[in-house]
């Protein structure tokens, strides 16, 4: 407690953050189709300040994320639904989001060509992030891979798009299964895992398979 107060006495004083609009009263001027999209922004917003201004406070002091990963944060903080592809390599999970961007972003092919974990996210332009400054930054939901160590973040990295669908949800393109390839492509760290940890956190899971390849 002594440490506590000590701590809180080294503390800059607290200014009164300024107010924010009441989630369940639109402005009344605006067109009733963008009325939902603006409660969810507000409510979304709320809450990110209410876990900002009392627990990560409260996170921060104590070193939570080195004991844990912190799932309650990760969870108020993604703002953005996420929608993750697995399946088999060479299953069309790639080829299937380039379809839903109507664009090339990603590397398609008949070979295992997916070698990372790759969160499409909104962007103005096309723009690649390394996996490592994801994984640092506090406002992204991606704190909790490092448990997974360097091997998994160099295969890990975000990429952004102008497409409009990514304004409401964040896509993850994975590596495909290689149960069949062997050990040439084996992976440095833990596959099963991390797909766990993605899936953990996704609102829709899509899982691929070419049906001329079943028995793989
Ligand atoms: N016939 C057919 N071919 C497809 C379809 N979808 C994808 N392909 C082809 O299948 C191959 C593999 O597609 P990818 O999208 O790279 O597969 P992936 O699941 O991303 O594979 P990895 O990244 O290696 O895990 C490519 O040559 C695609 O052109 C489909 O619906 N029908
Ligand atoms: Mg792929």
């Amino acid at each position: 407690n002594s440490f506590c107060t000590l701590l809180e006495a080294t503390m800059p004083p607290k200014q009164a953050p300024p107010p924010m609009p009441d989630p369940t009263r639109p402005p009344a001027d605006l067109p009733a189709e963008e009325r939902y999209d603006w409660q969810l922004t507000m409510t979304l917003a709320r809450l990110q300040r209410l876990y900002r201004e009392n627990i990560r406070v409260l996170e921060e002091r104590f070193h939570y994320d080195v004991y844990k990963p912190s799932w309650f944060s990760e969870t108020i903080v993604q703002k953005k639904p996420f929608i993750t592809f697995l399946g088999p390599f060479s299953a069309g999970k790639s080829t299937f989001i380039n379809y839903l961007m109507q664009s090339n972003y990603l590397l398609t092919g008949p070979q295992p060509l997916t070698d990372k974990f790759t969160v499409i996210m909104h962007g103005d332009e096309i723009t690649q992030i390394p996996g490592r400054v994801l994984v640092a930054d506090s406002s992204q939901p991606f704190r909790g891979l490092n448990q997974f160590g360097d091997s998994f973040i160099e295969c890990f990295g975000g990429l952004l798009a102008p497409h409009p669908i990514l304004k409401s949800v964040n896509l993850i393109d994975t590596p495909g299964v290689l149960e069949a390839a062997g050990d040439v492509h084996q992976r440095r760290y833990d596959y099963i895992k991390v797909c766990r940890w993605f899936i953990e956190r996704s609102d829709l899971v899509f899982f691929l398979f070419d049906p001329t390849k079943l028995d793989a």
